[in-house]
């Protein structure tokens, strides 16, 4: 059984094939395309409809290819979205969640609300990007869009929408709006009503796997394709590579490593404790009736940006090279709390970095050896803090840690992640949001009967590496993290 996987990640988007024949699970990449957000005057936007032709193309790939395909499905990070008018029509570009229209509105909002009113009843992390921030951003500025919008679609909810003419709102990417009240299972429209926010804007949420539609006739005209029936996967990308972890338990720990790294674990109900507040944990939704308690950290976005800002200043390395230069740098020159504010989007990464360090007294960092160094140190450093924290939270102890997606071709950050929380580590798949996708398809055609059997299927198909912490530097990773801590106290 074959079915289509959609992936937006930050950087490119992807059409994968996932095929199932009883026995093992692969995947196949068919279309790979840019997903750059566009900066016009001041405003960083999505290119969607850019992106809605290359899902065609995708399509039109898979048709090539002459594979019968199941189903097709999307997923992309959370937060973004786009409003629909009176006549069914996109009314403009939906904005991208680093834009800078959200500076500030979150504090205004909590100071408004107090963060423990919103956090009881969502459950959601404090990130200025939320969609409830943007929304507010958005009244803020007369928005033309909010004004007269008749309907909100989160990106893949919007894509989807494109393909079938339908709208649903998928509940784990619905979660991650701030929007949602865990408890009632709902929309909490009272929030909106006390922000001026037009509730009406929402639609009924579906659960992930649910058959919502299917190509609608115009576009299988266009293509030349029969229809097909389209999923509601685990729509936001994080669900969906939280889907993919190949756990041998049902508790598990896991770190969705790419852009953003996601720490925390799986749940049955969320966890609304003020420690989880205090620390910004999240409640997102899961598949299968689950939660998913993590929390955000700022990720390779740190190194990704460093990257950048040499690269335009012409000084260009690849990744796999900067990260051998960490290799060789001195260990512990200086660390950062990777989740500061600074780091949220700033022009100069390494500017950013250095300021940091100079701000905290520390020896500041000069070549790109040692900043990647920092980096990775530091983000190992804050993955031990937040693992420590998720077993409170969650009120469970976990034998070691299953790391995922493209970050783990990262293997100095790996044993870097072993040496710092002293635990083994299971890194694999590198491909953990397309392959959640796929999984909820499989799910919702019948050929998994529930997502443990399908993690089975996940865990004997593709390569896992372990690796165990370096006896030899475990003491220098504890007194770096004693360290480490006191840049939280200061
Ligand atoms: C990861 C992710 C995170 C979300 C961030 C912004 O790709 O989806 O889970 O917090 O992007 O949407």
């Amino acid at each position: 059984m074959s079915v289509l996987a959609f992936d937006l990640g930050a950087s490119s988007g992807r059409a994968m094939i996932g095929q199932w024949d009883g026995e093992l699970l692969k995947l196949e990449e068919i279309h790979r395309f840019p997903n750059d957000p566009v900066l016009v005057g001041e405003r960083l936007q999505w290119d969607i409809l850019r992106l809605y032709h290359e899902i065609k193309q995708g399509i039109l790939k898979a048709k090539m290819k002459q594979i019968p395909i199941q189903s097709l499905g999307i997923d992309s990070w959370a937060v973004d979205f786009g409003i629909i008018g009176a006549q069914g029509e996109l009314i403009e570009n939906p904005t991208h969640y680093r834009d800078r229209r959200n500076n500030g509105v979150m504090e205004q909002v909590t100071q408004q609300l107090g963060k423990e009113r919103i956090f009881t009843r969502t459950g959601i992390q404090f990130q200025p990007f939320n969609t409830l921030y943007q929304l507010v951003a958005m009244k803020q500025t007369d928005s033309f869009a909010l004004k007269y919008g008749k309907k909100l679609l989160m990106i893949p909810d919007l894509l989807r929408y494109f393909l079938t003419g339908e709208m649903h709102s998928e509940f784990t990417n619905a979660s991650t709006t701030q929007m949602y009240n865990p408890i009632s299972g709902n929309w909490d429209r009272d929030l909106l009503d006390i922000l001026g926010l037009p509730s009406e804007l929402l639609v009924d949420i579906v659960a992930p796997g649910s058959t919502v539609g299917k190509l609608q006739a115009s576009v299988c005209e266009e293509l030349g394709v029969n229809s097909i029936p389209v999923i509601a996967v685990g729509e936001h990308d994080t669900a969906s590579a939280v889907a993919a972890v190949p756990a041998l338990t049902k508790d598990f720990a896991y770190l969705i490593c790419g852009t953003w790294s996601l720490l925390g674990t799986e749940l049955e109900k969320p966890v609304l404790e003020e420690l989880a507040l205090k620390h910004n944990f999240t409640n997102e939704g899961g598949v299968e009736n689950t939660f998913r308690l993590l929390k955000n950290i700022m990720g390779l976005w740190l190194l990704q940006e460093c990257k950048r800002t040499w690269d335009k200043a012409g000084n260009v390395h690849s990744f796999a090279d900067l990260v051998k230069q960490a290799e060789q740098a001195e260990p512990f020159l200086c660390l950062i709390n990777p989740d500061d504010a600074m780091f949220l989007n700033p022009t100069d990464m390494p500017a950013q970095i250095k300021q940091y360090c100079k701000a905290s007294n520390q020896s500041v960092p000069q070549t790109e050896g040692q900043i990647i160094r920092c980096i990775l140190e530091s983000l190992a450093l804050k993955y031990k803090m937040d693992l420590g924290l998720t077993e409170i939270l969650a009120q469970k102890s976990f034998t070691g840690l299953h790391m995922t997606g493209g970050g783990i071709n990262n293997t100095l950050l790996c044993q870097f992640t072993a040496n710092a929380i002293g635990k083994t580590v299971w890194a694999g798949p590198t491909e953990g949001s397309a392959i959640g996708n796929v999984l909820m398809q499989l799910i919702a055609a019948g050929a998994f009967t529930n997502l443990s059997e399908a993690r089975a299927a996940v865990r004997n198909s593709f390569p896992i590496e372990t690796y165990e912490p370096d006896a030899s530097t475990q003491s220098a990773w504890n007194e770096a993290y004693a360290r480490f801590l006191q840049l939280f106290s200061a």
